[in-house]
């Protein structure tokens, strides 16, 4: 049941609305604006002080995305492709947070949001048949439909370290950067974590720091990036292909428009694998995994892709001590999100630039000075945490969702996310989770798969609509099938050999297993438009 304290005190006025949308990253953004479309009030409620979400809060040195920006956009409205130009192949965050707030300011979405503001509980009426959404200002809205655009990567997670506390210098977090510029010249800096976003910190600061320490303790696979600037033709044809490449993508596991290969690793010779990998290598981003189609399946394909990355470390990193220490081990390539970098191995060419092994010598504390590791102390002024998050269901589970008969979303998933086509929960009705834990979420484009699911959405409330029927809800039959399918995809795929934040395991206590659903995009939206016959998989009432 929802705590006390969350209930909102008798009297305390509330506002009749039809949507809430819980979030203004790129999903929450669409929602409200397709919602608004069909004719309906809509509440937004959004902690940042602005739109963008994880673009909003991630302001950190190197933040770009890892997506094309072409690919990385919203394909709704034609309008707003031919208006938008995107500079790089590879957008950086500023860039990425420009186009939120363009999108923002042309939809003219603000209006609809109450920003530094967070849902502190939202709980369904079943007699009323409608969600209460209470905020930390008090505020309590009320409507029949509750959207969660949460996001799967929202919630930040400090390293279990002790000491945080102690430490006296500067202590900035990636998923919190400050808005104004930090100085790190002359400064001696240490980073904590190499995903994808302590590689992207380690490749900016190690032009720009006095000194810089990485604490690794799991080395990633990364990747070049070979990232460039967008010519003026490229980019004229793009908005002219622009419907094309959308169906392109809609149509690709990805949800983007990495190429696809259905050639298995060994149907070639060696010398050809060997040219396949060099040319990947050459022409950098993801096109790796579209370069056979068994990577995340056979084992051995796998070993030999990452033994040709594990070669390259050595090529590019001069002193054979930290190439080693760089080279990953121990687990599959590409079972941890493969990073994209520009030059990444090479700033530990640079002499102000030192890997600390934390395998080797793993963090004990952090101290008033700096970082100590069994091998002794580093003194800092600036420490930055790259740590990850408490990722997927972090964000849904942070406050009281509380269903039907009092059951919380907390018990319902306390054996880890189930869900019906990873946006719908058996118990919850009219409450819906675009890009939720069991659907590809983290594994295809999140643009794609936000505007997907609230189209789907909003096309199961049109229908609700149009038949009469108040609520929605997914059944323990649909929901317990949906599960059997993702657990049986997942069976054969590599990822779940690492231990990472896509199984839950960079979380203490949290349940363990990859609920993703790994079919790919083109088979989700699939999946989904046959759901959308009949609607069988939901009860309505
Ligand atoms: O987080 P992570 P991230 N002591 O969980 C280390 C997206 N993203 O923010 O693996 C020492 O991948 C931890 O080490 P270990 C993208 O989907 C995209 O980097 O636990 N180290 C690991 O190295 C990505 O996958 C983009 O041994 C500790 C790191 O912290 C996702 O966000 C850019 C530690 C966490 O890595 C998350 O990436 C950025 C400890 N106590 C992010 N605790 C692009 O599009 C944790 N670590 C490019």
């Amino acid at each position: 049941m929802a705590q006390d304290s969350k209930t909102p005190a008798p009297g305390t006025p509330s506002r009749r609305v039809d949507v809430i949308v819980v979030g203004a990253g790129f999903a929450g953004m669409y929602a409200v604006y397709r919602f608004r479309e069909m004719g309906k009030r809509v509440a937004g409620v959004e902690a940042g002080s602005d739109v963008g979400g994880v673009w909003y809060w991630n302001r950190y040195p190197g933040a770009r995305c890892d997506l094309m920006s072409v690919d990385y956009s919203y394909g709704f409205s034609d309008a707003i492709q031919q208006e938008w130009t995107w500079s790089e192949q590879f957008a950086a965050q500023p860039e990425i947070l420009a186009y939120a707030n363009f999108v923002a300011d042309r939809l003219d979405l603000r209006k609809h949001f109450a920003f530094n503001t967070r849902v502190v509980s939202a709980v369904w009426d079943d007699d009323a048949r409608l969600w209460r959404a209470t905020t930390d200002k008090g505020d309590v809205i009320e409507a029949p439909y509750c959207i969660m655009a949460t996001g799967p990567l929202s919630i930040p997670k400090d390293p279990d370290i002790p000491g945080i506390a102690r430490f006296q210098g500067q202590l900035l977090r990636a998923q919190k950067w400050p808005h104004e510029p930090v100085d790190f010249a002359n400064k001696r800096v240490g980073v904590i974590g190499t995903g994808s976003t302590g590689v992207q910190i380690v490749q900016t600061l190690g032009k720009e720091a006095g000194e810089l320490f990485v604490f690794q303790r799991t080395p990633s696979y990364t990747l070049p990036m070979r990232n460039h600037v967008l010519e003026p033709d490229y980019v004229e044809e793009m908005k002219r292909n622009y419907p094309a490449l959308r169906e392109a993508m809609r149509n690709n596991p990805t949800g983007g428009t990495r190429p696809v290969s259905t050639r298995p690793f060994f149907s070639l010779p060696p010398s050809q694998r060997r040219q396949v990998m060099e040319q990947a290598w050459e022409n950098g981003g993801h096109t790796f995994l579209g370069s056979f189609a068994d990577l995340m399946i056979n084992q051995e394909a796998n070993d030999q892709v990452a033994d040709f990355v594990r070669g390259k470390i050595s090529e590019i990193v001069s002193d054979p001590e930290t190439a080693e220490a760089l080279k990953p081990r121990g687990y599959p390539i590409f079972a941890r999100r493969p990073c994209l970098d520009t030059e990444y191995y090479e700033t530990y060419n640079l002499p102000n630039v030192h890997l600390v092994d934390c395998l080797k010598a793993p963090i004990v504390e952090i101290t008033e000075k700096g970082v100590r590791t069994e091998a002794g102390e580093t003194e800092l002024d600036i420490l930055i945490f790259a740590t990850g998050y408490d990722a997927l269901t972090g964000a849904l589970l942070a406050f009281d969702v509380v269903g039907r008969n009092g059951l919380t979303l907390k018990e319902k998933w306390k054996n880890g996310p189930v869900s019906y086509l990873g946006f719908m929960v058996a118990g919850f009705p009219n409450l819906f989770a675009p890009s939720g834990p069991n659907g590809p979420a983290a594994l295809a484009n999140l643009i794609t798969i936000a505007e997907h699911d609230v189209d789907w959405i909003a096309d199961a409330i049109e229908h609700m609509e149009e038949n009469g029927i108040e609520t929605a809800e997914a059944t323990s039959k649909a929901e317990t099938e949906w599960m059997q399918m993702v657990a049986q995809l997942a069976e054969r795929s590599l990822i779940r050999k690492a231990k990472t934040w896509w199984v839950g395991s960079n979380v203490k206590g949290k349940p363990q297993g990859l609920t993703m659903f790994v079919g790919g995009f083109n088979k989700y939206r699939d999946l989904c438009t046959a759901a959308a016959d009949g609607y069988e998989g939901l009860s309505f009432e």
